[in-house]
């Protein structure tokens, strides 16, 4: 295998369109001819993380186990694109500090839109039940986002297009030796 692997992790409200360019990125790495995989909530809270809720505890346990994940794709040479809202800097800080010391890279996306934009598309109805008090500790609404200071990039998602973004990400994979 000639890939180098690495871990691009797309840090974000819900709503902020992570998964989105998660996808749209893979399967333009997928045309280029290199191999990636996508965690998120569908394949890990489902399942290796299905004890987990949404305390600040929980949330920084899923963090925790997601990134040793990532670390385990990384090794086998695979890109590995994880969203996740990951609201806590210093659990998305030790996830980066796991792979520097292995000697991987570590790729932070923040993907910044402001509140009412991602309250407005509101994709699974959540936003509109934590404002009615059905769902408790929403992040944004109740619950704190500590916003990225070091990101890599930045991804305004509501002033780009999909393709936009996608070419960023290529562009800083290529620079970073991954591509
Ligand atoms: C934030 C919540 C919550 C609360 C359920 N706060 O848009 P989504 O639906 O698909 O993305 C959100 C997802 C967040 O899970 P993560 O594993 O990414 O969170 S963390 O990194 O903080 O551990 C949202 C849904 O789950 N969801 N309840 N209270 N998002």
């Amino acid at each position: 295998l000639k890939q180098k692997g690495a871990t691009l992790w797309f840090t974000g409200l819900s709503g902020s369109g992570k998964s989105t360019v998660a996808v749209a990125l893979e399967q333009a790495l997928h045309q280029l001819g290199h191999l990636s995989y996508r965690l998120d909530g569908d394949n890990i809270r489902l399942g290796i993380n299905k004890n987990l809720g949404f305390s600040a505890e929980d949330r920084t346990e899923n963090i925790r186990r997601i990134g040793e994940i990532s670390k385990l794709f990384v090794d086998t040479g695979v890109i590995t694109l994880s969203s996740f809202v990951s609201p806590y800097r210093k659990d998305r800080d030790s996830v980066r500090q796991l792979h520097e010391e292995a000697g991987m890279v570590f790729i932070e996306v923040f993907v910044d839109v402001p509140l009412d934009v991602a309250e407005e598309r509101d994709p699974k109805g959540l936003y509109k039940k934590a404002r009615a008090g059905e769902i408790k500790n929403f992040t944004g609404i109740d619950d704190p986002y500590e916003a990225p200071v070091n990101a890599e990039i930045i991804l305004n998602s509501h002033e780009m297009s999909l393709q936009q973004e996608v070419e960023l990400l290529i562009n800083l994979l290529r620079e970073r030796g991954i591509l």
